[in-house]
């Protein structure tokens, strides 16, 4: 079987966040099982910059009235044999910052641009896709450009990796598609009729809908009623009535190649289940010296400044942890408002708190093999893989309850989870975690936990195989 996939972003060769990782990751575990799977994104800038690959070809498409012509580069994933492709808009180029209105028109013009591709791809090198698979709403637009303006019968899957980003804006974008009010009056009922949210079209359209975990997918539906995306959601329900109508999750993996600490060449102490105590104790030295810590209990946090993330609760308890005798690290970039509240956290408490408001993946590998705790205080979190990746490397998370976190920790057996948005839980959690790693027996029970749980991509990839096999019956 054949599966496109299609999104915004892709590692290794554009990765912003989370669906970066899953783009690479996913195809790679599909092939080990007999699924061939290729990868569209944009050629943005910053790919062209790094990689200027060569052009192999190139379509038209007509948007806005206008002819355009894309080009097709394409470079194989690195130690595979898997094709990833790039388009690229030669009049409109594809910006991966694009903000507002313009952001909307572009992916529309993109979501066109990878119809028209599927038949560059058959043609050009006799591969046809037997299902599409967009990722949230930078590709939502496809089902329903595939199935009401090119009349192709290729099934689509839609996975949500997060839902308050929706790509809401004017309806105009239809127009610059060229699809017309008959087409697309089914999408306008019950809204205001200037308005587009193209996440929800393809919570619509779509032929199967899917999200990151289990429990956000129960999230979705239970937690977003006031939320524009609630009309879309209740539509899909009423009019798929069985299994199609819901959303179902299937949780992210990580990459085992690249998250391993017995090869991880970032970390000073490679070490797994058998030598971790002495790896850990020597990543950790390393690490502390590196940014002039004591040697204490070393708590971190890892990802993007945002409000999501929960840094505000965090900074919130990290206040009232002064006397605790810890440390505390912390890396990202993101929100400047919130990057400045964490420096200043660092400068009140430069004993014990330290700001690292830069994106270091190097720097995350050595936070991850150095500390001893991980917090994630996100306000939801559709999957999360800081959580599996730390814990991989023996570093016990404290996370909120909620999303695919709570899929992935066992309270108390390998990681603790508290009440999401409580500082005070927060808090509590923490001295928790102080308590269990005086124990030693009970620690090291809780370490060894963590390291041999199963994170890899393999058991999700057959999920999303099965859901794949479902939709072409
Ligand atoms: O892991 C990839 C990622 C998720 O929870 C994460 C998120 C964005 O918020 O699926 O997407």
């Amino acid at each position: 079987m054949n599966v496109l996939i299609t999104g915004y972003e892709a590692a290794p060769f554009y990765k912003r966040g989370g669906l970066g990782d899953v783009m690479e990751s996913l195809p790679k575990a599909l092939g080990k099982i007999g699924i061939e799977a290729r990868v569209v994104i944009p050629y943005y800038d910053d790919i062209k910059e790094k990689y200027n690959f060569k052009e192999e070809g190139e379509f038209t498409i007509r948007f806005e009235s206008v002819v355009e012509s894309i080009g097709v580069y394409s470079s194989l994933l690195p130690r595979t044999k898997i094709p990833f492709y790039f388009l690229d808009n030669k009049k409109h180029k594809f910006i991966s910052d694009k903000r507002g209105k313009d952001k909307i028109n572009q992916f529309a013009s993109f979501n066109l641009a990878v119809v028209n591709f599927i038949h560059w791809v058959s043609e050009h090198h006799k591969w046809i896709p037997s299902i599409v698979h967009c990722n949230d709403w930078h590709t939502a637009l496809i089902p329903l450009i595939l199935k009401q303006k090119m009349k192709l019968e290729i099934p689509t899957l839609l996975t949500i990796h997060n839902l308050n980003y929706q790509g809401i804006g004017s309806l105009k974008v239809l127009d610059l598609l060229d699809m017309r009010d008959e087409e697309t009056k089914e999408i306008k009922r019950g809204k205001p009729a200037t308005e587009i949210n193209v996440l929800g079209e393809g919570i619509v359209h779509a032929d199967l809908v899917s999200t990151v975990s289990r429990s956000y997918a129960k999230e979705i539906m239970r937690d977003y009623g006031k939320n524009p995306i609630a009309a879309f959601l209740k539509k899909r329900e009423e009019e798929q009535p069985k299994i199609d109508g819901k959303i179902i999750g299937i949780l992210n993996g990580i990459d085992y190649d690249v998250w391993n600490p017995a090869t991880d060449k970032s970390i000073f102490h490679k070490y797994d289940t058998n030598n971790w105590e002495t790896g850990k104790k020597d990543n950790k030295d390393d690490l502390l010296k590196s940014l002039g810590l004591e040697d204490r209990p070393t708590f971190c946090f890892v990802g993007r400044m945002a409000k999501q993330k929960g840094l505000d609760i965090l900074i919130k308890t990290v206040d009232g942890l002064d006397s605790l005798n810890i440390n505390m690290i912390i890396l990202g970039v993101g929100d400047p408002i919130i990057q400045e509240t964490v420096l200043k956290l660092a400068q009140k408490y430069p004993s014990w708190v330290r700001a690292e408001p830069i994106y270091s993946e190097e720097f995350a590998h050595k936070l991850y093999a150095g500390s001893d705790f991980i917090i994630i205080p996100s306000r939801y979190e559709p999957c999360g893989l800081i959580q599996m990746i730390a814990m991989r490397y023996g570093t016990i998370p404290i996370a909120s309850k909620t999303g695919g976190l709570q899929d992935s920790i066992a309270n108390g057996k390998n990681g603790l989870l508290f009440e999401k948005g409580k500082s005070i839980r927060l808090k509590k959690a923490i001295k928790h975690a102080l308590n269990i790693q005086k124990d030693m027996a009970r620690y090291r029970k809780m370490v060894l936990s963590a390291m041999r749980k199963d994170f890899s991509w393999d058991k999700s990839a057959v999920l999303y195989k099965k859901l794949y096999e479902e939709m072409v019956k």
